[in-house]
């Protein structure tokens, strides 16, 4: 029997990995978009299917996560056997500045969904799987964290999510359903957001190297995260929903790193030494030596520089996860380590021109 599955958040970058992941595996895919002025499905557009043909396996869905009524018609017309709830303002930063509003999306969104399941009697047939995150963990209790480690939040996105994950956790123990939190550590791709800091340093990278930007600013550098490939993790969010319980997971590598050592990666990725010089605000990257022969960087050249615009009110410093409970059960372990994820990165950066999101595909 063919599964179908529910994405929210399909546009986004874990959205359109799941998507290709489940279309792989065989399922009915359908995803909720938001209507946008301009056509926001580059990462998805690959798995595009005509709409007129007969027994379509990707169907896309106008909806939002702050509009219940849409949710429980798609829900109610699409009836899936599993729902991935990946949809939410997903920038710590930004939610200082649209805190109401992420709340909603990123908090009451949930409640929408796990309703719109509970009311449709779906209960028996729907498992739903919910984005949680690490940034739970903000302010740190204890190291390495895992799915017992008491939760700090130090942002209105953290806020917002630790009523997802709880109201995930009721609805589990109130009304028997199959929910469950994945806690994801941070995880990246070619077709990462270009605001967040791995793929903002990415791009950089590619235009410095290609003549197009002299200059990269950062807010701290000595944040630390465990950072892996988002489409090892994609395949955690499936492996959960397949279990005879539900119960929630920490997903992470076990590694950790700061910004700075992530900027010194990539730009050795592309052939570029960088050392740092100064502290605090005065903080900055200067070239060393440069390998490639296309590029023209002298050595001294000023890349990067400390902006405190992208300081945040509240920070989380130090993340690095324990994920031997999924590696136990799920059998999940990644198979990309952070060198590779970097290369993967800058390298498609780099044939992009540090301009374009590519395509989730390859
Ligand atoms: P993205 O920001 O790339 O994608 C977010 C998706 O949510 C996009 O499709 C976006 O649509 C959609 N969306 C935003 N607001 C709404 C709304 N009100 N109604 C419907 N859709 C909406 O995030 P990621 O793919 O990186 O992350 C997926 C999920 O996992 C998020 O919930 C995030 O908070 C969580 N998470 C992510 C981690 C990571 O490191 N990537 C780690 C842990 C958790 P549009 O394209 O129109 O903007
Ligand atoms: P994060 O990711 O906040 O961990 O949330 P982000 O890449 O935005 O920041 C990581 C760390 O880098 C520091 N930083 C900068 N960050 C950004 N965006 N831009 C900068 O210029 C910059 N300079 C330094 C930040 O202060 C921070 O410490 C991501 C999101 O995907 C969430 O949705 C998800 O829940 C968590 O990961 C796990």
């Amino acid at each position: 029997m063919q599964k179908t599955a529910l994405i929210t958040g399909i546009t986004g970058q874990d959205g359109a990995y799941l998507a290709e992941l489940l279309l792989g595996k065989g399922y009915l895919v359908h995803g909720i978009k938001r209507r946008s002025s301009l056509i926001n499905t580059d990462r998805i557009d690959h798995l595009y299917q005509d709409p007129h043909v007969q027994h379509p396996h990707f169907v896309l869905h106008y909806g939002d996560l702050t509009d219940s009524t849409n949710l429980i018609r798609i829900v109610q017309e699409t009836q899936p056997d599993e729902i991935y709830n990946l949809a939410a303002q997903s920038h710590v930063k930004v939610s200082f500045e649209t805190p109401e509003y992420t709340a909603n999306a990123d908090g009451l969104g949930t409640l929408r969904l796990l309703e719109a399941i509970r009311l449709l009697g779906l209960s028996e047939k729907t498992r739903f799987y919910q984005a949680a995150t690490s940034e739970l963990y903000g302010l740190v209790q204890e190291t390495p964290q895992k799915e017992s480690t008491p939760f700090y939040p130090r942002s209105p996105y953290a806020v917002a999510k630790l009523y997802a994950y709880w109201i995930t956790v009721n609805y589990r123990e109130a009304y028997d359903l199959f929910a469950v939190n994945g806690i994801l550590f941070n995880h990246e791709s070619p077709v990462r957001g270009e605001t967040f800091v791995t793929r903002k340093i990415t791009r950089a990278v590619a235009q410095i190297a290609l003549g197009t930007d002299q200059k990269l600013y950062l807010g701290n550098l000595d944040a630390r995260r465990d950072w892996g490939h988002a489409r090892d993790y994609v395949e955690a969010m499936w492996l959960m929903l397949q279990q005879d319980r539900a119960e929630d997971f920490v997903i992470a590598t076990g590694e950790t790193h700061s910004v700075r050592d992530f900027v010194k990666m990539a730009f050795a990725e592309a052939g570029i030494a960088l050392e740092f010089r100064g502290k605090g605000l005065e903080e900055k990257g200067y070239v060393t030596g440069c390998s490639h022969p296309g590029y023209q960087l002298p050595e001294g050249q000023e890349v990067v520089c400390v902006d405190p615009r992208y300081f945040r009110p509240t920070e989380v410093d130090l993340l690095i996860g324990d994920a031997s409970k999924a590696k136990q059960k799920l059998g999940w372990t990644p198979k990309y380590d952070l060198k590779a994820l970097v290369r993967e990165m800058v390298q498609a950066d780099l044939a992009g021109g540090g301009r374009s999101t590519p395509s989730a595909e390859g």
